[in-house]
Parts: structure tokens; C-alpha cells; sequence
């Protein structure tokens, strides 16, 4: 009697919907008139919000969910009818004199950009409770992913406004239930890393429904019979997100030309997205994805040129669960495996994708956003028909790429040096030592840390400094190379032309085991020497020249983990602590001015002792 009360009421309509999609079993105990009314409501209102928040309301998603089940089950192939060939791109060496010219043209149209970082996900995978944004990039600074980022896009906004006095370059974050608030709370609990508060936009992404089996009947909660389970919908949901916000509009009224998209826990992302910023630009591309030589079976997608018989043909990433089996069904009887140079010849998408914003807003005007969508039911038998538990349709960012027309110009950009340009934060201790043992990178918290001393000390190497060689550590397991810790802010050098303007290489000696972070802007490096740990932090308009200093102590310490002793989450995943003892030389400028360092040329030796110097 309640539910006929209900089919009259304000829900009426969606739960007749409901009950002819043969949903009956959402209302199986409802209970009668008068009780439990404020739990009923509850669900009601539950229901009419993933109804509101799905393109079409949980009609079209029960029935796109149906199509994709029984074509999941009957085990059809979506790439059926497509031979892969591995693609031509633009391949950049790091550093290389053709990269450096395209830095120079991404930095020439950077006043156009605008950024996307996608940060719904909460990382079940890494073990960590927290948000990733809020994971320190690396030990020896100390700063976040998120500082990082914004800092990132602040630095390249300072040298944007060169050609354009005054642009803001605007940052999206997209969020969900999961990381929302906590992604508010750490950009307001630090002034929003110094941008504007305007210049940044937090859009929240909805979970979908989870279903429970190939009818795509939707699955209750199990702790609340009152709600339904839900679960994220993926990445691919950013592109609806900016349309139906009307920031993409905004952001084209304001002049973007390029929206450029990033994830949640790459500390390099910036070290390669100027120069692929240009190559877009030189190249006109609508779509321009950022690449990393991959190995076979690592868990990220293949960039693949896919031809059909039927003659159509397209440039897309093949996830990394799909790309073996289309593989062995076509052109490559063995499948996924490394070539001669060690790698998959399908160079690997780091989701780092650079869309133009004209065409990309005629397309979501066509489309509304809306991605192809999958399904990934892991089932409980080789029957198909039972899942082990509930699963739901899912859609990923990069697969914008299946909706473009024929005519649109997609490209790819892949930096030849893994380390200059990607090593996310994803897998947790022991599943990082598994996919090590299986030849893959670990992608976890340790090696996203080293992964940034690596690439920090190759590049000033590439300059002419002399760095001292790494130690060899293990750390969770992993067998590592700890190279010196050097660290710097985006805002002393994002673009290597800038580094290259800001140290002198070959007046650079770090010895082995040494640590250097630059916390300031305008630091000039002619001579100096770092044996142990220094420390420069200086005022935004303090402009040092380092000439002639020596630095002596006996430096900071990344000390292995040992077990059953306490330690923070952030060091558990990482599988060290940083032990900076009292030795450490720290320089501090306050206030703005011009300062030479030392004052006169000198040795300063501070073992045991931290000396600040203060001006
Ligand atoms: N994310 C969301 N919402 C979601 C799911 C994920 O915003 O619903 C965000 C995550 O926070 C993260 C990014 O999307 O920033 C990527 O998520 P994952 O790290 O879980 O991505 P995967 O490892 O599954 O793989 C993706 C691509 C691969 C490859 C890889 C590179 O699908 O092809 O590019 O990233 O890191």
C-alpha cells in the first residue's frame, strides 16, 4: 500500500520506471504505511540523486548497463574487425636540443592554457586513508602533490605573462564524495598555494549505482537496505563535468586555447608538459596525449593506430587489460611482450592529454560530454553469469579520443626518458614488490620519491654538474638507487631553459649521499658545494647569487624503516624516515633585497648545528 502511495507521490514517476526495469527487489521489504518513513525518504531521495546525476537518470544507465553486461558476458570484443599497428608520434628526447624548441613554444602558448587534474580517486590500491593530493612529493622538501601542481601552473603563468601582461592560467580539480572536502580543506588551510581563489575550481564527480548481476539489477547496501551501494564511475566523467559547469565556456570567453589534463600523484608532470603544450601548438593537434616508453604488461594503456576492415581508422589508448588479447587476436601471436629495446613498441599513455579547446568545445557540445562507458565484472565462475561482487559502468578520460571525428587531428608526444617524466604514487608495499618481480615498475610511494632525486640529479648532470653517485638501499622491500636529495620549487625553475639560466653546471659539486632543496625564486648558482644538507629559503623578492660557497655536515639521513617501530603512513609506503639530526645548513633571506652568498668567499662548516642565516 505505501509503494502505491509512492507511485502517486513526488517519486512516482522514477519508481514506476524502476519497477518496469524489473528493479522490484529495491522495494522487496518496504515497509508498510507509517513506519520507517524518515529511512523511506531516505532512499527516495538516494534514488532521485543518482537519477538526476546520470545523462538520461538511471533509466539509460540500467539499460546501457544491460547492452554492456550481456555483451560482457557473451565475451565480445569492442576492438572486433581492428588490426593494431603501433603508431607515428613525436619522440623527444629529454633535453634534447627539439625539446628544448618545443618548451619554448608551449612556454610561447601557455597564456592560453588551462588545467585539469582529475582527484577522485582515493588510492585503495596505495594503502594510504588520506587524500594522494595531500602525499608529500618528496621527503627532502617536504611540499604536497598539490602545492607541487599549483606551484607548477604558477610558474608557468610568471612566464606567461611576458606574453600576455596580467593572464591567470585556471586550474579545475575534479573531486568526489571521497576526496572533496579534504581537497577544500588543504587548499584553504594554506591560502591555495598561492593562487588566486578564484583561479581555481573544485567540481565534484557522482558515484554511479554498483549492479548486481548480468540483469543489471542494482545492489543494495549491504550496512543500509535503505540506500544502494555506489561506486565511482571513472575519470571519464571530467568531460561532462566541464561542460555541464559551463567552465569550459568560460574558460574559451576568457581566451583558453588549450585545456590541459593531468592525475593526481606524478611529482614529474611538469617536467615534460611545457614542451608537449608545444607540440601541440606546432602541430595543431585536437588531441595530444603524453607518453612514456612502456613495458609490456606495466599497468598503463598502449597508444595504438587501430584500422578497421571496413577502412575507418583512429589513434586511442588500449587499456592495459585489453591490449594483450588484441594483440594475440591480430598482428602479434605472442602478445604483450618487450621488443629489442627492452619495451612494448606501444608507447604507454600517461593520461597527461593537451585538447584544444575550440574543438573540444564543439565536441561536448555534440556530445555533451558523455564517454564511452565499460563494464568489468569479475565473475565467480567460467558460467559467467555470477559476479564475485558487485561491479558498475565505468568511463576513462582518454577515451574522449573514440568520440572524435575522422578529420580530427590526434597525436602523441613521448619523452624517450621514463624518468623525466613519470612515476606515479599508486601501488602499495607489497603489491609494488609483486609487479617488480614481474618486470613492471613499481609505481609506489618510495619510487616516486626517488624518482624525483633520479631525475633531478640527470638533469643537472646534463647541465655539467658534478653529482655524486647513488646508494644503493632497500626500502619495503625494493631494491632502489637513492640518489643526492635534491629538490627545488617549480617557481625557482619549472622549464629547464630557466634552470639552465639559473645554474651554472659545472659549478654545481653535490657529493654522494648530499641533500639541496631551493625554497626560493630568484637564486643564481655559479659555485657551490654541498657535501651533507643546505637549505635555501628566501622571500619572493630576494634575489641571491651563490658564488663560492662550500657546505660541510654531516647531512640528513633516509633511514630504512624498522619494523614493528611506529611510523607515519606517509613513511609506511614509502618504507624510510628522513633522520635530519640537528646538522643541516639552513640559509634564510626574510626580506626582499640583493644578496651575495657568502658575503666573501668562505668555508662554512656546521656539523652538529644548524645555522640559520637570517637577514
Ligand atoms: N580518478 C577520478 N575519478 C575516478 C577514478 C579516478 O578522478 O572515478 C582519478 C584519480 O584520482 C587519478 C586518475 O583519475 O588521478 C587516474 O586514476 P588511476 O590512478 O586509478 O588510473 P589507472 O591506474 O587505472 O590508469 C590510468 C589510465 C592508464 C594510464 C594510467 C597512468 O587509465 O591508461 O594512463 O592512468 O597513470
Amino acid at each position: 500500500d505505501s509503494l502505491q502511495q509512492i507511485l502517486k507521490g513526488e517519486h512516482g514517476e522514477l519508481v514506476g520506471d524502476l519497477l518496469e526495469l524489473d528493479q522490484h527487489h529495491i522495494f522487496d521489504d518496504w515497509p508498510a504505511a507509517g513506519q520507517q518513513e524518515n529511512q523511506k525518504a531516505q532512499l527516495l531521495s538516494h534514488l532521485q540523486h543518482l537519477d538526476s546525476n546520470y545523462n538520461g537518470g538511471l533509466k539509460a544507465y540500467i539499460t546501457n548497463a544491460k547492452k554492456l553486461l550481456q555483451e560482457a558476458q557473451a565475451g565480445e570484443n569492442s576492438f572486433e574487425g581492428f588490426t593494431p599497428e603501433v603508431p607515428e608520434g613525436e619522440k623527444l628526447d629529454y633535453a634534447s636540443q627539439a625539446f628544448e624548441d618545443y618548451e619554448q613554444k608551449g612556454v610561447e602558448a601557455a597564456h592560453g592554457a588551462a588545467f585539469v587534474l582529475v582527484a577522485g580517486g582515493l588510492g585503495e590500491r596505495l594503502g594510504y586513508s588520506g587524500i594522494k593530493l595531500a602525499l608529500p612529493v618528496d621527503s627532502a622538501r617536504g611540499t604536497c602533490f598539490l602545492q607541487v601542481y599549483i606551484e607548477s601552473i604558477l610558474a608557468l603563468q610568471h612566464l606567461a605573462q611576458k606574453q600576455k601582461p596580467g593572464c591567470v592560467l585556471p586550474l579545475a580539480i575534479m573531486t568526489s564524495d571521497d576526496t572533496h572536502q579534504r581537497t577544500a580543506d588543504l587548499l584553504s588551510e594554506h591560502a591555495h598555494f598561492g593562487a588566486e581563489p578564484s583561479q581555481i575550481t573544485l567540481l565534484k564527480q557522482e558515484k554511479v549505482a554498483c549492479l548486481l548481476d548480468n540483469g543489471a539489477h542494482l545492489a543494495l547496501d549491504p550496512s543500509d537496505p535503505f540506500r544502494l551501494l555506489t561506486k565511482p564511475h571513472g575519470h571519464g566523467d571530467v568531460h561532462s563535468l566541464l561542460h555541464s559547469s559551463g567552465i569550459l565556456q568560460r574558460w574559451q570567453d576568457q581566451g583558453v586555447s588549450h585545456v590541459c589534463f593531468f592525475q593526481d600523484t606524478n611529482g614529474l608532470v611538469f617536467r615534460a608538459l611545457p614542451a608537449a603544450l608545444g607540440v601541440s601548438a606546432a602541430h595543431d593537434f585536437d588531441l595530444n596525449s603524453l607518453a612514456v616508453p612502456r613495458k609490456a604488461k606495466e599497468a598503463i594503456g598502449g597508444i595504438a593506430r587501430l584500422t578497421h576492415k571496413d577502412g575507418r581508422s583512429m589513434t586511442i589508448n588500449v587499456e592495459y587489460n585489453q591490449l594483450d588479447p588484441l594483440l594475440r587476436a591480430t598482428t602479434y601471436p605472442d602478445g604483450d611482450v618487450n621488443d629489442s629495446t627492452g619495451f612494448s613498441p606501444f608507447p604507454g599513455n600517461i593520461n597527461q592529454l593537451i585538447i584544444k579547446a575550440d574543438s573540444y568545445a564543439q565536441q561536448l557540445q555534440r556530445t555533451g560530454g558523455l564517454i564511452a562507458e565499460f563494464v568489468n565484472p569479475k565473475y565467480a565462475d567460467s558460467s559467467r553469469k555470477k559476479f564475485k561482487s558487485p561491479t558498475r559502468l565505468e568511463c576513462m578520460m582518454q577515451d574522449y579520443a573514440k568520440e572524435l571525428p575522422a578529420k580530427a587531428r590526434t597525436g602523441f608526444t613521448v619523452i624517450n626518458q621514463v624518468w623525466a617524466a613519470y612515476s606515479p604514487v599508486k601501488n602499495a608495499p607489497e603489491d609494488a614488490k609483486a609487479k617488480v618481480a614481474a618486470g613492471s615498475p613499481s609505481h609506489s610511494a618510495t619510487t616516486g620519491e626517488l624518482d624525483i632525486y633520479h631525475a633531478n640529479c640527470r638533469t643537472l648532470q646534463r647541465l655539467g654538474a658534478q653529482i655524486g653517485d647513488p646508494d644503493q638501499c632497500v626500502f619495503n622491500g625494493l631494491k632502489v638507487d637513492l640518489w643526492p636529495r635534491i629538490s627545488w620549487s617549480p617557481l625557482f625553475a619549472l622549464t629547464l631553459a630557466q634552470l639552465k639560466s639559473k645554474v651554472a653546471g659545472e659549478g654545481l659539486v653535490i657529493s654522494k649521499g648530499a641533500s639541496l632543496v631551493i625554497e626560493a625564486e630568484d637564486v643564481c648558482i655559479r659555485n657551490l658545494r654541498v657535501d651533507g644538507a643546505l637549505r635555501i629559503r628566501a622571500h619572493p623578492k630576494a634575489q641571491l647569487t651563490i658564488n663560492g660557497l662550500s657546505v660541510s655536515n654531516s647531512g640528513w639521513n633516509w633511514r630504512p624503516l624498522s619494523l614493528n617501530k611506529p611510523a607515519a603512513e606517509e613513511e609506511w609506503i614509502r618504507g624510510f624516515k628522513v633522520c635530519r639530526g640537528k646538522a643541516g645548513e639552513e640559509l634564510t633571506y626574510n626580506e626582499p633585497g640583493k644578496y651575495l652568498v657568502p658575503k666573501k668567499s668562505s668555508h662554512v662548516s656546521s656539523d652538529e648545528q644548524k645555522v640559520a642565516v637570517t637577514a
